[in-house]
């Protein structure tokens, strides 16, 4: 086989399998930091609050904090996070999110949450959607992520499964 239809063959390989690889693999990047799988909970339509969540991974040697949210289709994103307080679980906002060198963060129902509230356009709120969110980070900057919005939590054990 002649070198030119060898790489001809590779290119057309490529073509069928980049497309897959690019819906399936919903990671983001800002700086050194990795935002994996950002997704939202599909709720009933006159929900007052959604909820965000993804994993902030963190390779580098510098640590990291999250300074803010913010998204188009809400009037405000905050940070929170869930605490017991006695026998009971509560949800309170939290200022900032460290992100630990060498480390990650995660998002995830029962604990570090995004929420969204006073929203303004739901049509993006359902299943099979995506909305956009900004984090900002203290040193990494901001970084624009598509939430994606799912009936099923994704299965934790295998971070780049999405719902179909
Ligand atoms: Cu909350």
């Amino acid at each position: 086989m002649s070198t030119s239809s060898l790489v001809k063959q590779s290119l057309l390989l490529a073509a069928l399998l980049l497309p897959a690889c690019f819906a399936t693999a919903h990671d983001y990047k800002a700086g050194e930091l990795q935002i994996a799988h950002p997704w939202s909970q599909e709720l009933p339509p006159n929900a007052p609050t959604v909820a965000a969540y993804f994993v902030v991974h963190n390779p580098g040697k510098t640590a990291d904090t999250l300074l803010s949210v913010d998204t188009p289709i809400a009037g405000k994103a905050e940070l929170h996070e869930h605490v017991m307080q006695g026998d009971l679980m509560k949800m309170q906002q939290v200022p900032t999110v460290a992100v630990p060198a060498g480390g990650e963060v995660t998002f995830a129902p029962m604990g570090y949450h995004v929420m969204l509230l006073e929203l303004k356009d739901r049509s993006l709120l359902s299943d099979g959607k995506r909305f956009p969110l900004t984090l900002h980070f203290e040193k990494a900057g901001n970084v624009t992520v598509e939430v994606a919005v799912q009936k099923q939590a994704p299965d934790n054990t295998h971070e780049h499964q999405h719902a179909q």
